[in-house]
């Protein structure tokens, strides 16, 4: 990966290779922690600014109460902590990735060990190849069903949750295929490994809702755009079939952006890659990301 030069770990800048824990850290052994991904882009006019850092940090703090855990830091130094780990670094792009977990201490399930945070900063590119964005990706149905939420909830975004997504995104890969579709327990279309879905049918633009869904920050703001350009969305439930049958599927995710998927099991899907609403979508994401969109410069929190 592309190593920068420090990590926020605890309140304190630490170099890269020494911001390291105990092999006994809690979360190691039993996944309870939470986490973010948030990008950060440099803008048309030469400054850089983090996309919806506030979005993502109050969800990284309801992941944390969703779990029951206490970050030892006001959710505005956290903000704060991670415009100054992209300065630090000096990046003018890159990926966030602030981390709640429990330190080292007692071993256990009812162990109470300290919670520390990490926020490190890189440089990552296309998440699913450089290709994924413009030619569309070709997914498969997952074995793997993604968890109800009375199991893990999905409203949190827990590192142990992403064991369910390795599994669905391992499985895709050995098939040949570039990524994951994953339904609920009772067999509806629920999400990507890492993204949220979108279909279109005949200029009817729909996403799954409910329980079974990371409440993604992508998903809501091309929500947001979409209705911008006078296209409501239906949040609802889908099925695999309304996905062989849409005119165009796209994900949506922080680092996936906006990716079009062009097959899922084996059938294309639609006539184009990317059709024209998710070429709409793409070009509007980038437009919002780089603070060419008016409306919207409060998503942007400048370095
Ligand atoms: N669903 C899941 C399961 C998920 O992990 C993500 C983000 C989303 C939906 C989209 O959420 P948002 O980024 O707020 O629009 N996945 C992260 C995965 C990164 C990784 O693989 O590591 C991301 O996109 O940052």
């Amino acid at each position: 990966m592309d190593k920068s030069s420090w990590i926020w770990l605890d309140g304190k800048f630490v170099p890269w290779d020494e911001a390291n824990v105990h092999v006994l850290t809690h979360t190691l052994h039993y996944g309870l922690g939470v986490f973010e991904g948030i990008r950060c882009y440099r803008g048309d006019d030469g400054r850089s600014a983090v996309f919806r850092l506030r979005e993502h940090n109050r969800r990284l703090y309801d992941s944390a109460r969703i779990l029951g855990l206490t970050i030892p830091f006001a959710e505005r130094e956290i903000d704060d902590a991670c415009v100054e780990t992209v300065r630090k670094n000096g990046l003018d792009e890159c990926y966030l990735r602030p981390l709640v977990f429990l330190g080292d201490g007692e071993m256990g399930l009812a162990a109470e060990n300290p919670v520390r945070v990490a926020i490190a900063a890189w440089r990552w590119g296309a998440y699913l190849g450089a290709d994924g964005q413009t030619k569309g990706i070709r997914a498969k149905t997952s074995s793997f069903h993604r968890f109800h939420s009375n199991t893990l909830m999905s409203k949190a975004k827990t590192v142990g949750n992403y064991v369910n997504s390795i599994l669905a995104s391992h499985e895709a890969r050995s098939g040949g295929f570039q990524e994951a579709i994953m339904l609920d327990t009772e067999g509806f279309v629920a999400e990507g490994s890492g993204e949220n879905i979108f279909i279109v049918r005949d200029g009817v633009v729909k996403t799954p809702g409910g329980h079974s869904i990371l409440p993604g920050i992508t998903r809501d703001t091309i929500i947001r755009l979409l209705a911008d350009e006078g296209i409501t969305v239906l949040e609802e439930r889908i099925t695999r079939d309304e996905i062989y049958i849409a005119d165009e599927t796209f994900m949506t995710g922080t680092a996936v952006e906006i990716t079009p998927v062009r097959e899922l099991d084996g059938r294309a899907i639609g006539r184009e890659t990317p059709g024209p609403i998710t070429q709409r979508m793409q070009r509007a994401y980038l437009d919002a990301v780089r603070g060419r969109n008016a409306k919207h410069r409060d998503w942007l929190v400048y370095l």
